[in-house]
């Protein structure tokens, strides 16, 4: 099994994450890349170097240029606004945001102050910006782009370690932990090299409401995702709903499948089974690999067994299309390099 592996990876520090008005922990840390770089090669997989810069090109077609250009200089900016004298604002993060409920119909401005601006960008607080973020998250995206080549070029199954992650990175926005979207890159990269459809199943615990609406309106690109119920109050709270399946030409194109807190193995894997349903006939396959479904995990609710993991990559495996695997979540760190191994070995099923 080829995995695409960048150093660069590792350069991001969230350094912490204000929930609900408290600064706690970050919880999307380094070294939940090299646990699951470690774990994957001690199970026998090749590490293929991400190639610098292969994403940028799809990175454009994925995003806004706004977005792009915004997490490029927004660290630089903040640093020119002076905010490194302050205990405790050494990274970007917002304090307003230009929602319906301010505007109302107002134009939006581009605000002067950098740290109004990065409120019309990243829409929680939780998703931090430090001096190597961008830096991370574009190496990210590269070995996205990486592992599209190598499915291109007629490898079944490829994996990329892709951190920080990036399901909840929207056309323009960012939050959720992620900044760039390394699933919706991949898929950029298949469909250049000839792939016309393509279904992203997306199996982390919540719901990409990012990659869902970089491609809500597309038919050819199918969103698929299993994750804890929004309406249950769990992240990305205001999207991942069951009646969200596409607009315009995408309409149909799009399944939310959300489940109830504790649903454990059973309800998980007919829930993967249906997104299988719904992406066969496709060209290749993008997998948002996710493992904070799993027991132990701080984040989600879900329950799911390592053996749960492997009858789901066995479930995607059947499918029999060329697959690309990024990762998202998952926060445990000693389960995180066994439950990812679990997922790729059913894949190679
Ligand atoms: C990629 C991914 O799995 N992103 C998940 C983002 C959801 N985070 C929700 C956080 C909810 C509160 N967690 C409290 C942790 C305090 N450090
Ligand atoms: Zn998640």
């Amino acid at each position: 099994l080829p995995v695409v592996w960048s150093d660069e990876v590792l350069r991001h520090e969230p350094g912490a994450e204000i929930w609900v008005g408290v600064s706690t922990p970050g919880t999307e840390v380094p070294e939940r890349a090299t646990v699951i770089r470690d774990a994957v090669v001690a199970a026998g997989a090749t590490l293929v170097p991400a190639v610098a810069s292969r994403g940028a090109s799809l990175l454009a077609e994925v995003h806004t240029p706004e977005l792009l250009t915004h997490l490029e200089s927004v660290y630089d900016e903040w640093v020119a606004a002076g905010f490194l004298d302050y205990p405790g604002q050494d990274r970007v993060v917002p304090y307003v945001f230009p929602t319906p409920a301010m505007l109302d119909g107002l134009p939006a401005r581009r605000p002067t102050a950098i740290h109004a601006r990065a409120g019309a960008f990243c829409y929680d607080t939780m998703t931090l910006i430090g001096p190597d973020t961008w830096a991370a998250a574009r190496a990210a995206a590269d070995a996205a782009a990486t592992a599209a080549d190598l499915a291109a070029a007629g490898t079944p199954v490829t994996y990329a370690i892709t951190r920080p992650p990036g399901h909840h990175a929207t056309p323009g926005g960012y939050g959720g932990s992620c900044y760039l979207n390394n699933a919706a890159v991949a898929v950029a990269g298949l469909r250049a090299a000839g792939a016309r459809r393509v279904a992203i199943i997306d199996i982390d615990a919540h719901h990409g409401n990012g990659t869902q609406a970089i491609f809500y309106s597309s038919a050819e690109v199918r969103y698929a995702s299993v994750h804890v119920d929004p309406g249950a109050g769990w992240f990305p709270h205001y999207a991942g709903f069951a009646d969200e399946t596409g607009v315009g030409a995408g309409a149909g194109a799009n399944l939310n499948l959300p489940l109830d807190p504790g649903s454990g193995d059973a309800a998980w894997l007919a829930g993967v089974e249906e997104l299988c349903r719904f992406a066969s006939g496709v060209d290749a396959v993008v997998v948002s690999l996710g493992v904070d479904a799993a027991e132990l995990d701080p984040e989600s609710p879900l329950r799911v067994s390592s053996d749960g993991y492997r009858a789901t990559g066995a479930l995607i495996a059947a499918l029999g299309v060329p697959t690309v695997a990024v990762h998202e979540g998952g926060y445990h760190l000693p389960t995180l390099g066994a439950l990812t191994v679990a997922t790729l070995t059913g894949l190679q099923d």
